[in-house]
């Protein structure tokens, strides 16, 4: 039986594993091509090796076959953001020397000068499919399976590299915490380039036996329609879209609100991550759909560390406690775990969640890890025994919309415009996106840009959620005496401007 071999899904053969649009895929099928598809990855070699293996997918059925085959063919996978552009491309691949790239035919022509410049073979998944299955290798829990792209503190993503034992770990403590099973059905419109996607709904959904609908991107009345109808029973999603359906609900007719209301009303879990999950909205979303929402907090490195109780006090504003077998500390400055409730610190956490290493990169994994505690750069306090975040420890990490974006990645795109002689990107407050990207701008004496030039060169050269909303064009950026911008007070007069026009 191939469920006992590689159990990552769990289904009856039988049962309907993904509904990808009118098509139901059933466990036995989904087994069926991810086994085809590793055979046909392996051209007769018994073990991948951790070859890095691309793939540029939507959610689809075929996403799903090339993520479990490459794990069967004992590969890497590396998941791509299908809304990168090239340059973004471009460096993920290269990063991470991929040496195959899996993409639908209707992206081949827009791949393939980057595959040939990199001398990558493109290939598609219908013909890795083609073949029988065959013997396919064991493999061990300690060997690499994924790696994710993230914003950091250096200008480039860096790729986030778990071993199948890290995956396993970060799946089998959220099916117990959150009480999946196979009688689950949840809806997945996140992205598939990041773990909240990836392991929380996709994995876990198979891993429980459950059904997972996808999405090829969130799309607020067709899955307020799905709620409605009762088609789900779990639901997840970052902070932006509670706001959006929020905002959906207000624009349709009494009773059509109602039952969307109903919809979620009747699911046994709502839970909302990747960032910070405003009281107000909390409450809000409590009034009209009467779900307390289970807030959580993670990391593409970790997965998921600190959790809200599914029985129990969910508490607003705050994100709970530690996951069973999930270890996590408070460190103050002087690097010494904190003891007492009420003090802030950074949270470090060990366990059979965290990473293996940043790909290539053995100094940020040293610099990322203390006493072997990985040191992920976001403060908290212990309040009645309850974690809350209270920000970052870098100001150059922004959360938009759940996107983790990093400000010198966007500095360095804006600086390479002629017309641009300094920048400095800040994240700012934002209702809808938690924080929007906003860039100060100082010209280039002689030359003339305008916000609209600003943004179509950065279109071509960013994904569209890291291009700034706000540009300001300034004759100088405050700094302090050793030369440094004072991003800090970016914010102040940001903040202050946005309090005098309301
Ligand atoms: C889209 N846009 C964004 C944006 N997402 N801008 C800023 N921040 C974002 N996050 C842009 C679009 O490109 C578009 O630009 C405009 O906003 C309006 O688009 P939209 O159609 O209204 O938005 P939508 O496409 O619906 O996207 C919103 C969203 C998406 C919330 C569904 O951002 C999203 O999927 N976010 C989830 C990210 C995620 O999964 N993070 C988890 C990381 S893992 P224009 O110019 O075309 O108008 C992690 C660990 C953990 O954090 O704990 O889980
Ligand atoms: P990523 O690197 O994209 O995986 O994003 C991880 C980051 O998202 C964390 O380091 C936090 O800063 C943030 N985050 C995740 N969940 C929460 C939450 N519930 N509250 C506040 N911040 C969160």
């Amino acid at each position: 039986m191939p469920t006992l071999r590689f159990p990552l899904l769990q289904g009856d053969n039988d049962r309907t594993a993904l509904i990808d649009g009118e098509r139901r895929v059933t466990y036995g099928a989904l087994h069926g091509l991810a086994d085809r598809l590793a055979t046909g990855l392996l051209e007769g070699k018994v073990d991948l090796e951790e070859e890095r293996i691309a793939f540029f997918l939507p959610a689809s059925t075929d996403y799903a076959a090339v993520m479990h085959g490459v794990w069967r063919a004992g590969g890497i996978a590396v998941p791509l953001n299908v809304g990168a552009t090239i340059a973004e491309l471009d460096h993920y691949l290269s990063c991470a020397r991929v040496t195959r790239l899996i993409a639908q035919t209707e992206h081949h022509a827009m791949l393939g000068e980057l595959c040939a410049k990199l001398d990558i073979r493109l290939l598609q998944p219908a013909e890795l499919m083609a073949g029988e299955a065959g013997v396919l290798p064991a493999i061990a829990d300690e060997r690499r399976a994924m790696m994710v792209f993230t914003s950091g503190t250096t200008s480039k993503p860096k790729g986030v590299v778990t071993t199948h034992g890290n995956i396993r770990a970060q799946i089998t403590v959220l099916l117990d915490a959150w009480g999946w099973s196979d009688s689950d059905t949840i809806p997945l419109f996140l992205p598939l380039h990041h773990v909240h996607g990836i392991i929380n709904v996709l994995s876990c959904g198979l891993w429980a036996g459950g059904t997972v609908h996808l999405f090829p991107r969130f799309d607020a009345p067709a899955v307020a329609a799905h709620v409605a109808a009762g088609d789900y029973s779990v639901f997840m999603a970052v902070p932006t879209i509670y706001v959006k359906l929020l905002d959906h609900l207000d624009s349709l007719e009494e009773g059509e609100a109602k039952r969307v209301c109903d919809g979620f009303a009747a699911m046994r879990l709502n839970v909302s991550g990747s960032a910070a999950c405003p009281v107000p909205l909390f409450e809000q979303w409590r009034a009209r759909t009467g779900q307390v929402l289970l807030e959580r907090y993670g990391m593409t490195e970790i997965g998921m560390a600190l959790s809200n109780p599914l029985d129990g006090e969910r508490r607003a504003g705050h994100v709970g406690q530690p996951l069973p077998g999930v270890e996590v500390r408070l460190y103050g400055e002087n690097e010494q775990p904190i003891a007492e409730e009420g003090q802030p610190g950074e949270i470090r956490v060990k366990g059979p969640n965290v990473f293996l290493e940043y790909w290539d990169n053995e100094r940020s994994t040293r610099d990322s890890f203390r006493d072997g505690w990985f040191c992920t750069g976001d403060m908290a306090v212990i309040e009645r025994d309850y974690y809350r975040i209270m920000g970052r420890t870098s100001i150059d990490i922004i959360k938009s919309g759940g996107y983790k974006l990093s400000a010198l990645e966007i500095e360095a795109v804006l600086l390479a415009h002629p017309a641009v002689a300094e920048v400095a990107v800040i994240g700012t407050e934002d209702a809808t996106w938690g924080e929007v990207v906003a860039a100060f701008i100082v010209p280039r004496p002689g030359h003339k840009a305008d916000a609209e030039e600003i943004i179509g060169w950065s279109t071509g050269q960013l994904s569209a959620y890291k291009i700034p909303r706000l540009i300001h064009f300034v004759d100088s950026l405050p700094r302090n005496a050793m030369g440094k911008v004072t991003k800090p007070d970016l914010k102040t007069i940001l903040r202050a401007a946005s309090a005098r026009a309301s």
